[in-house]
């Protein structure tokens, strides 16, 4: 397979690449992790004090930092010899781990059994020769906690003397108007939002700073909605629909994730794909054109928007089937059909609108939106006002997706939005990414209040499990669920969880 390189496309891409905005930050607090059944994951953080400098360190002994809040940015540190002793005349080894969350630095690297390579552990040791000593880590951090180590056996202390992070992201949270939220958990949850979308902005739209430090498509189409709503960062959007549009697989799909500083950018295998986000490239360049009208760059990507429309269109049987895999959420054996042909739908409608708005050809897209709803229809049992799978499967995802797709009337599609909190079945959503769609799902049947509840009792608990920021996967029941058996590494600061922003100031606004 090769990767097809499209250069007016990349042309535009690198054009629109920005300089990162950046901060110092310093450690606040001297810290301990303490063990209590009661708190998220068994661990609190107890508070020793403010940090002072210098600070001693003997051979064995550590110290955990607390710098106050999420940071994504590079480690300083400036060491040197203490006491009456002139010389240290050995190296010292420093450990150092980084966690966005207790667990991450207290699980031990030994005991890991999750399917992603350990590199993602947050940990590294370094040596200095000799005193004084200044150094960086090159490796970017996303952390709040930091443990130092002293690793060396040498019977000499010595000082740190200076230590910081130096912060990197493609916004300033300053520059957001600053909006007027009375209630105090959506305030606040307002806040965490916006502070991850912040930590995710940097030279694309990343879906973790942690983890996988990538763009990801499905994860792109929240956050510019997000974005459009507060930071406005439109270069950056464009930036990363003109780089999704130049790198791409030979079958011409859009790659479903791309590596910003790792050439060739993205992998040539289709099995890389997942075919709902391909579809989601429509969405992200109608979104684009309704919140900045800015109708030549749809005019220009049009074509990449068609192409995912035609590829998914030719693969599909007269049945609903193909044989290209969907994401949809990570919740274990989904049957993704119907929710693969609600997203279809979903973005036949919208693609639709940007054809029109480009005065093209629209009849044969009205036929394929008639075509799919009489397939996904097959599936609706009227008695029991569900959309069950061949297999008999009942999931939430499907409902959602069914919702969203248009394919019922009004009241039939509050109906069974209503229906999906009170499904008896396993099969639900895992993801806060999925959680947004119904969210969506709830809006369009006009249930407002519901959906700004939801936000906050899902969006709320997270909170109160002591996130700065909000995470990849949440689960109220069991603090250690992780879709690659690896709650040690599951990234606390992900991008898709950023829309409870988006929603609040909808709704602000709507009122
Ligand atoms: C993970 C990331 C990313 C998501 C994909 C499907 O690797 O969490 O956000 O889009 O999966």
């Amino acid at each position: 397979m090769a990767i097809i390189k499209i250069n007016k496309y990349i042309e535009k891409a690198n054009s629109y690449k920005r300089n990162l905005k950046t901060t110092k930050i310093i450690p606040k607090n001297t810290a301990e992790f303490v063990k209590d059944e009661n708190a998220f994951q068994n661990f609190k953080v107890v508070t020793n004090g403010e940090l002072s400098l210098p600070l001693i360190l003997n051979s064995g002994e550590s110290v955990l930092l607390d710098f106050g809040d999420h940071c994504v940015g590079y480690l300083n540190y400036a060491l040197d010899s203490y006491g009456g002793l002139l010389i240290c005349d050995s190296p010292v080894k420093l450990k150092f781990s980084f966690g966005e969350f207790p667990y991450e630095i207290i699980k031990p690297e030994s005991e890991y059994t999750g399917v992603l390579g350990d590199g993602w552990f947050q940990r590294e040791e370094r040596l200095a020769a000799m005193m004084p000593y200044c150094g960086r880590l090159d490796r970017r951090y996303s952390f709040r906690y930091l443990l130092i180590e002293r690793k060396d056996n040498a019977l000499f202390p010595i000082a740190l003397t200076d230590i910081f992070a130096k912060c990197e992201s493609a916004v300033d949270i300053n520059s957001v108007t600053t909006v007027e939220i009375k209630d105090e958990l959506l305030r606040k949850i307002y806040d965490t939002s916006l502070k991850t979308l912040k930590e995710c902005e940097q030279d694309v739209f990343e879906d973790g700073p942690k983890r996988d430090r990538r763009l990801w498509l499905g994860d792109l189409r929240l956050q510019a909605l997000t974005d459009y709503k507060t930071f406005k960062n439109y270069d950056l959007v464009k930036r990363c629909l003109y780089l999704l549009a130049g790198y791409r697989v030979e079958s011409k799909k859009v790659s479903s994730c791309l590596f910003p500083n790792s050439p060739p950018y993205i992998d040539d295998m289709d099995s890389w794909i997942y075919i709902d986000y391909c579809l989601f490239y429509v969405a992200c360049l109608y979104d684009y054109y309704e919140n900045c009208g800015d109708k030549e760059t749809v005019a220009d990507l049009y074509e990449v928007a068609l192409e995912q429309i035609e590829i998914v269109s030719k693969s599909l049987n007269d049945n609903g089937e193909t044989e290209y895999k969907p994401f949809v959420d990570w919740c274990p054996d989904l049957d993704k059909k119907l929710s693969l042909l609600g997203i279809y739908l979903y973005n036949l409608r919208l693609f639709k609108e940007i054809t029109q708005l480009l005065c093209k050809e629209l009849d044969w897209i009205e036929c394929k939106i008639e075509n799919i709803s009489s397939i996904l229809l097959r599936y609706y049992n009227h008695d029991k006002g569900l959309f069950i799978s061949e297999s008999g499967q009942v999931s939430q995802h499907s409902q959602i997706w069914a919702v969203l797709s248009g394919v019922l009337p009004l009241n039939e599609s509050i109906n069974l939005i209503n229906r999906v909190e009170l499904l008896d079945t396993e099969f639900t959503m895992r993801t806060p990414y999925m959680m947004h769609y119904y969210i969506e799902a709830l809006y369009k049947c006009g249930l407002k209040e519901k959906a700004i509840d939801t936000v906050k009792t899902t969006w709320g608990k997270m909170l109160a499990c002591g996130y700065d920021c909000f995470p990849e996967v949440f689960n109220e029941k069991n603090d250690f669920e992780s879709p690659y058996n690896a709650p040690e590494l599951n990234s606390a600061c992900h991008a898709w969880s950023c829309t409870p922003a988006y929603w609040i100031k909808r709704y602000l606004k709507e009122e």
